[in-house]
């Protein structure tokens, strides 16, 4: 033990000291020493906040720069400023380094997309300790690790199992109930990797008819894509759909089986999830048969929810976005909101 943390000054209360829980879950007497919050930290009504966004890193990424770009916009126009670093490298540690940072820097909130479930959970918890009311958007962390409503406010994003779920009733209701399937994963260990995996084979496991040929990971990533597709399609010349986790991967996807000289849509039916514009006109194309809506403008829910829990109100642990289905009977439609 340090002579520091053997000699405590005065003002530093039982509270922190024993780490039990306080009336408001903090003790800001002394926020300087490094105040230990044991609950969920309280946010103060103010006019601005210094509001941290530890989005994760990925390359080419349409829903993530939508994402992005929707976050930042509404910070902008409720005069917050956004502590926010986009990172360089798709990966955990990277996005941990960049949490603390924004604990270092002390914002009044941080708004996280975790990119895997389990290595981001400690930040919670350390954001929590450091007396940071926390925001899971977008990307759900590991609930045994960080406690909702305890370690961090509410976790708001689309439910991915039921995106799953809603691919995989198109593709039977489309194909009778008859497929040989490729999928495609995002990123192992991210929430809408699991999800969608989990809801769309679970709902597809009731049909005899069709059958899940090869699934693995492209981590969400378009090159990752084209390399999968070249190499699995060639393993298994009976596919006939390839269901992607979303909509970048199946731009990888086409661009590979271009090159391989099969027709997507005709020899290989797409069947895909987000909802960018790409892939909306790629559905009146003709080369995508169905996408799986996820809305990433959550940036107006986000800040609103921060806002009505500094008020203290009763904020859901959870708030879901509704997601729906393009195809080409209402692509034309969605198209002009698409992003
Ligand atoms: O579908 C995908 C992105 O977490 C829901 O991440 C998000 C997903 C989105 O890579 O395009």
């Amino acid at each position: 033990m340090t002579a520091s943390t053997l000699v405590r000054p005065i003002a530093f209360s039982l509270c922190s000291l024993l780490l039990v829980a306080c009336g408001d879950g903090s003790d800001d007497s002394d926020k300087d020493q490094q105040a230990v919050c044991t609950s969920l930290p309280p946010l103060a009504v103010k006019d601005t906040y210094k509001v941290g966004f530890a989005q994760l890193y990925e390359e080419k990424g349409p829903w993530r720069d939508a994402n992005t770009a929707s976050m930042l916009d509404e910070a902008e126009q409720r005069g917050y400023e956004m502590v926010f670093d986009p990172g360089t490298k798709p990966d955990s540690a990277q996005q941990v380094a960049r949490m603390q940072a924004l604990i270092d820097a002390k914002v009044d909130v941080i708004f996280l997309a975790a990119h895997d479930e389990t290595v981001l959970a400690p930040s919670v918890v350390a954001a929590r300790r450091a007396c940071i009311p926390t925001f899971l958007v977008d990307r759900a962390v590991d609930e045994s690790i960080a406690i909702p409503g305890e370690d961090y406010v509410a976790y708001l994003a689309s439910d991915f199992r039921q995106e799953g779920v809603l691919a995989a009733e198109w593709l039977i209701k489309e194909t009778g109930g008859k497929a040989n399937i490729i999928e495609l994963e995002g990123t192992v260990g991210s929430s809408p990797g699991v999800k969608r995996k989990e809801g769309f084979d679970e709902t597809i496991a009731g049909e005899e008819g069709m059958t899940i040929l090869a699934s693995e990971s492209a981590d969400f990533n378009e090159d990752q894509a084209y390399e999968a597709t070249k190499r699995l399609v060639e393993d298994h010349p009976s596919v006939d759909v390839i269901y992607s986790h979303n909509d970048g991967m199946s731009f990888g996807v086409i661009t590979a089986l271009e090159e391989m000289g099969l027709e997507p849509g005709v020899d290989i039916k797409i069947v895909s999830i987000d909802g960018t514009a790409k892939a909306t006109q790629y559905i009146l194309d003709e080369k995508i048969a169905v996408v799986v809506e996820c809305n990433p403008k959550f940036g107006p829910i986000a800040f609103d929810t921060m806002e009505a829990y500094a008020r203290g109100e009763n904020v859901p642990l959870r708030v879901s976005n509704v997601d729906r289905v393009f195809d080409i009977t209402n692509a034309a439609e969605y198209l002009p909101e698409a992003y």
